[in-house]
């Protein structure tokens, strides 16, 4: 194994920003619709992201600042960051504002569901948390599920975060489809992932990609762990080879949680492919685009770092 590409971090960074940014306009009922475009947009006219970005930006930033997981750093910062203009998950604005006013992470978030959230507000910032545990095969589980356990304890949100941070440190190392899917099939334990797993295992190797409605039905497109990250995951390996555009009017047809599907299918897509190869014009018109790329350097300076230590 080698350390991972910068290209391909900063392509995983801005990938899921931008599948998250392109996804946005699309979910939610005719309310969060028309709500999203009138604050979708910078004041400069760029594509605002929402929750899954800033999460994903917040575990980059702990993790270049303390150089390792910090649960009560990470809980801090999700705390600070949350805002409600950025689509945040029900239970999630909630946990995050009691965090804020103070309660420890481990009490707060069994008190808005007591066995800890399933949805998939963990796995869609799990693929940073994957780059760092790339090359720490015997705790690698436990590295994805600290940074996951902090909002999201329940066991389907956990394995969902596993899904997304053992596929994304794969596929940023070169590995091929199937050996992703050969990993992913040693280490995911729960019969929701394992059944939707082996369907994209089937289309994959068939080579024609569903339709939208079959994808919908199959793998799920909801706001759940279980019903959105293999989606996720089918989506960036039948696009791995086509545009990054392609992909994301796939995820929109799809339906439902589009930002969450685009974003962790784009950070997918960007880690096997590089941000040289996401699409120019939407980076242009992406909110914070440097900040990401800053940040992107900053935690490929981390790898690179960590593993010459090793
Ligand atoms: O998982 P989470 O951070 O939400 C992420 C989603 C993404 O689509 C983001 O883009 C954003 O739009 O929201 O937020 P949570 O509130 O923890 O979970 C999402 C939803 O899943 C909750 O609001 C509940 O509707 C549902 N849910 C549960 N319902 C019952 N019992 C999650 N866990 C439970 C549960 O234990
Ligand atoms: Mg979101
Ligand atoms: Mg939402
Ligand atoms: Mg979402």
């Amino acid at each position: 194994t080698a350390v991972i590409d910068r290209d391909r971090v900063a392509g995983c960074l801005l990938g899921l920003a931008l599948g998250d940014a392109l996804g946005a306009p699309y979910e939610g009922g005719p309310i969060e619709r028309l709500l999203w475009r009138m604050i979708g947009r910078t004041s400069h006219g760029e594509m605002r992201w929402t929750d899954d970005t800033q999460m994903t930006l917040d575990v980059t930033e702990s993790l270049i600042a303390q150089g390792q997981i910090d649960q009560d750093d990470l809980a801090r910062r999700f705390a600070a960051s949350y805002r409600w203009s950025r689509g945040y998950g029900a239970g999630a604005a909630r946990l995050l504002r009691r965090i804020r006013r103070g309660q420890p992470w481990r009490s707060a978030n069994r008190a808005i569901f007591a066995n800890g959230s399933y949805g998939n507000g963990a796995a869609m910032r799990s693929a940073v948390v994957g780059f760092y545990a790339a090359h720490q095969p015997t705790e690698f589980t436990a590295r994805v599920h600290q940074v996951a356990e902090i909002t999201h304890a329940h066991p389907l949100a956990l394995e969902g975060s596993l899904v997304v941070a053992l596929a994304a440190s794969r596929v940023a190392l070169g590995a091929s489809n199937e050996a992703i899917l050969a990993a992913l099939r040693e280490q995911v334990q729960l019969a929701p992932f394992r059944a939707r797993l082996e369907i994209a295992q089937q289309w994959l190797e068939r080579g024609a990609v569903p339709s939208a409605p079959e994808i919908r039905s199959a793998l799920g497109n909801r706001v759940t762990a279980a019903e959105s990250c293999i989606t996720a995951l089918y989506l960036a390996l039948a696009y791995r080879e086509r545009p990054f555009l392609d992909m994301q009017q796939q995820a929109i047809a799809v339906g439902g949680d589009v930002d969450t599907i685009g974003a962790i299918a784009g950070s997918l897509w960007g880690a096997a492919r590089g941000a040289a190869a996401l699409p120019e014009t939407s980076l242009a018109r992406l909110e914070a685009c440097s900040q990401i790329r800053a940040a992107a350097d900053q935690l490929h300076k981390l790898l690179a770092a960590q593993y010459d230590s090793k």
